[in-house]
């Protein structure tokens, strides 16, 4: 499978004909990375001493941004850069969803905004906390805290390394051929497992048959390293002043390596979709035979 489509846009405010928009339309919902070669993100010159680790907390991986309240968490750092920070990742926010709007303005009214973040740390020979935190695993997005109820999950990325530095990808067989190897390892959830859950305010939102699924796909996969080897997948390297659209719950990807990224998260309905069959929910609905919602 082709895995890169690509579209030709300078800036964040270019527009797209409807035949772009379209065509990048089927490409993301069929599980292509929507590839924008010409697409960068700039700092100023005040920011370039974000190019650096020293601002990260070593507690997070990522320094992150909630457009909706302003907050940013992840950094270590006095009022002045903190204010910095913010106000670069507001930015990249905001030219994220000029981006979403003009690509695909039929989301635009569903579309829902999640974090904004910026990877400054080095991804190869980092330690993670667990397997299932380790991201150079081949995996679909899915996350314990924050179920989507179904929901897709959109990520836009711009790699603004200053050194030349590609980030470097692996990406994996589509997701109809994950879940039929997956789906029948799923346990089952105890009984009232969400509820409990959500009570205890473990999770942000309630988490449906589909979360649980996808949350264990994520985890089974990670865990499996005799599949993460022999898993039909291809090197992917995205090039420094580059960005692309992706969705992460249904692509399966492992970042291998590279350092300084931005990445916005965006969550949109799968009514929204222009071919709803193809989402992870209708997939993993149709494997199981029943509602998962
Ligand atoms: O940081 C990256 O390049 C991708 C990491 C990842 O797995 C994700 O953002 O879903
Ligand atoms: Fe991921």
């Amino acid at each position: 499978m082709q895995v890169l489509h690509e579209i030709f846009g300078k800036d964040w405010e270019a527009s797209y004909t409807s035949q772009m928009q379209s065509e990048a339309t089927r490409a993301i919902e069929d599980g292509k990375i929507v590839l924008l070669p010409q697409l960068t993100f700039a700092l100023s010159s005040e920011e370039e001493i974000f190019f650096s680790t020293e601002f990260s907390h070593p507690k997070f991986k990522n320094i992150s941004f909630n457009p909706q309240t302003g907050l940013v968490r992840g950094a270590k750092c006095d009022v002045v850069h903190q204010a910095a920070l913010k106000n670069m990742m507001a930015r990249y926010a905001k030219n994220a969803s000029q981006l979403m709007s003009s690509l695909f303005p039929h989301y635009r009214n569903t579309i829902k905004i999640g974090r904004t973040s910026f990877r400054p740390i080095e991804i190869y020979g980092r330690i993670p906390k667990s397997y299932r935190k380790d991201d150079t695993r081949l995996h679909v997005d899915a996350f314990p805290m924050s179920p989507t109820q179904g929901k897709r999950i959109f990520r836009v990325f711009t790699n603004v390394n200053p050194y030349g530095k590609e980030r470097i990808w692996r990406v994996g067989e589509p997701f109809a051929d994950v879940a039929k190897q997956f789906l029948p390892r799923v346990k089952k959830p105890w009984p009232g497992r969400a509820a409990i859950l959500s009570a205890l305010r473990l999770t942000k939102s309630y988490c449906t048959d589909y979360d649980y699924a996808m949350l264990q796909i994520h985890n089974l996969m990670k865990r499996d390293l005799a599949y993460q080897k022999s898993a039909t997948q291809e090197e992917v390297r995205f090039l420094p002043n580059t960005s692309w659209i992706v969705q992460t719950d249904s692509v399966s990807h492992a970042a291998m390596s590279g350092q300084f990224v931005f990445e916005q998260t965006f969550y949109l309905p799968v009514e929204s979709m222009a071919y709803p069959h193809l989402s992870p929910l209708r997939i993993l609905e149709k494997l199981a035979g029943r509602n998962l919602a």
